[in-house]
């Protein structure tokens, strides 16, 4: 067990800087009106630093920065970004304890997770695009004996992207990643709860970046953000975040007529079949775990297995079981490696899942465990912290149709493999899900019928680089992380050439 030291303490990896400005062509610019707004960590409550309110005038200048990088970082090779984007993933490891305790700072996601999840997933992404970018391959076409369509992938331009507060970092990489590889250069808003991890990030990987290819413009929605997405000056853009402001963004994208990749909200089925109780195994074990995952990230995860669905012939022994393992979570001061379960990332999340557990009551669900905050000593007592919850009631519910984003479980039972398929897909999203049997055909046909755009089988919560990740339905549009993304931040230039001494 280790307990880091809260930050700017005695012992402390890391200490804060009173204040922040945007990240503007290869410099720390103050905004263009000098407001700040505070930033609160969820862990104590407490104002921990101040950072840039951006508003339109920043993310001008912050356009302004990025077009004119743009001629030099497209005309780079591939091998030549892929070299930078390389170096920027091992730096990222090179720091990552001071970066993973600023991400739980910031955050209050445990810092077990962020030390072996958020961080290191993240410099593997550089990684990764580093690699896809120079195997990349593009096709020549040979249309007749004198006719030849040469096919290059060309980068957009300057990209906007929009950051969420639930995985500040791993999200920024996410899109920073790709964006960076394929030529483009990007003006990127954090979230205003979580800005501060991202702008530690920066500074450890300043100098590997050409001056203007990176921006990052803080503020909130309504000001930087909306801002960003409705500029003209922006040729692509990519947002994560609720699904109301992701219809807003796609409006605003088709009307300047560019893509929008969008990745909002789940209300993800995690779905466990009768034989996984054949035999208390290590694989019942397993399947135990899986129906826990719902806490990680503090149920902060648009994939969340927030709807449990266990087959009726298993509920009286499965349930109690997989209850007891969601009481053996440990829950407490995010900055111990024991950890488990930390701070909700703001007070309005907090009050929004509090208000979800009356609204459970109120429907008439019957809570299994927890059901309320979390009260903790000493200085924790100010952080937002929310008893990891299981509901039972059934898929009408609200608890069941609308996202939570908290530690919070709604579990029904099914009597058959259609039942749990119709219930697994009674919803407005599809985002993730997840299917648990010894039965391979089982697995399969589940994997195929759940409309998701991932189906976690015999496991969940595993996100690596080499996987699509996006929604179906109002989970959003395009895929994320795969090399497949590429394709989200090029476009084709087609060459179509004669040969021929006549014409053709
Ligand atoms: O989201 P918003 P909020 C869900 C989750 C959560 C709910 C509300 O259920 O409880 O959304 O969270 C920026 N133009 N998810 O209100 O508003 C904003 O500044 C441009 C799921 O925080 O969508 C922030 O950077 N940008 C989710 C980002 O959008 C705007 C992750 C997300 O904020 C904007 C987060 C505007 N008009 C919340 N308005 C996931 N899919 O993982 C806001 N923003």
């Amino acid at each position: 067990m280790t307990v880091y030291a809260q930050p700017g303490t005695e012992g402390s990896l890391i200490t804060f800087q009173d204040s922040y400005d945007n990240y503007i062509g290869g410099e720390w610019v103050a905004p263009a009106d000098g407001e700040y707004f505070e930033n609160v960590t969820p862990v104590t409550g407490q104002v921990f630093t101040r950072v840039a309110r951006g508003k339109a005038a920043d993310i001008e200048k912050a356009l302004d920065a990025a077009w004119a990088a743009f001629p030099k970082w497209s005309a780079k090779s591939a091998t030549e970004r892929a070299d930078i984007l390389w170096k920027i993933g091992d730096r990222i490891d090179a720091n990552l304890e001071k970066i993973a305790v600023a991400e739980t700072w910031d955050n209050g996601k445990p810092v077990r997770e962020t030390l072996a999840a958020d961080i290191p997933l993240a410099a593997d992404h550089f990684r990764y695009f580093a690699a896809a970018i120079r195997a990349q391959e593009t096709g020549t076409n040979e249309i007749d004996s004198d006719m030849v369509a040469y096919h290059f992938k060309e980068p957009l331009g300057v990209v906007g992207q929009i950051i969420p507060w639930n995985f500040p970092i791993l999200m920024a990489a996410w899109k920073i990643a790709p964006a960076l590889a394929a030529g483009n250069t990007i003006v990127l808003k954090p979230a205003e709860s979580t800005p501060v991890s991202i702008l530690e990030l920066i500074k450890a990987i300043e100098d590997l970046l050409p001056a203007g290819v990176l921006n990052i413009v803080n503020g909130f929605g309504a000001e930087a953000g909306a801002a960003l997405t409705s500029s003209p000056r922006i040729r692509k853009i990519a947002f994560t975040g609720s699904t109301t402001t992701g219809r807003f963004i796609a409006q605003q994208a088709a009307n300047l007529i560019i893509p929008a990749t969008l990745e909002l909200g789940g209300k993800s089925p995690n779905v466990f079949f009768e034989d996984v109780a054949d035999k208390k195994d290590d694989f019942y074990d397993k399947a135990l775990e899986g129906f826990a995952l719902f806490q990680l990230n503090q149920g902060e995860i648009c994939t969340c297995p927030s709807r449990a669905l266990v087959q009726e012939s298993i509920a009286d022994t499965f349930i109690p079981d997989a209850i007891a393992r969601v009481e053996q979570s440990v829950q407490g001061n995010p900055l111990d490696t024991d950890t488990q379960v930390g701070a909700q990332a703001s007070e309005a999340q907090m009050k929004k899942i509090k208000s979800y557990l009356e609204i459970g009551r109120q429907e008439g669900a019957e809570v299994l465990t927890g059901g309320d905050v979390a009260h903790l000593d000493g200085d924790l007592a100010g952080g937002y912290y929310i008893q990891p919850t299981v509901f039972k009631g059934n898929n009408k519910m609200r608890i069941f149709q609308e996202e939570i984003f908290g530690p919070v479980l709604a579990l029904t039972t099914f009597k058959d493999f259609d039942d749990a398929m119709s219930i697994a897909n009674d919803t407005l999203y599809g985002l993730g899900s997840g299917v648990w049997s010894r039965n391979w055909r089982t697995t399969y046909k589940a994997g195929r019928a759940i409309q998701a755009g991932r189906v976690w089988t015999n496991t969940y919560h595993n996100y690596p680089a080499g996987a699509a990740f996006g929604g179906y339905k109002e989970s959003g549009i395009g895929r994320e992380t795969h090399k497949m993304v590429l394709d989200a931040y090029q476009q084709v230039k087609n060459l179509l050439v004669s040969y021929s001494e006549k014409p053709q």
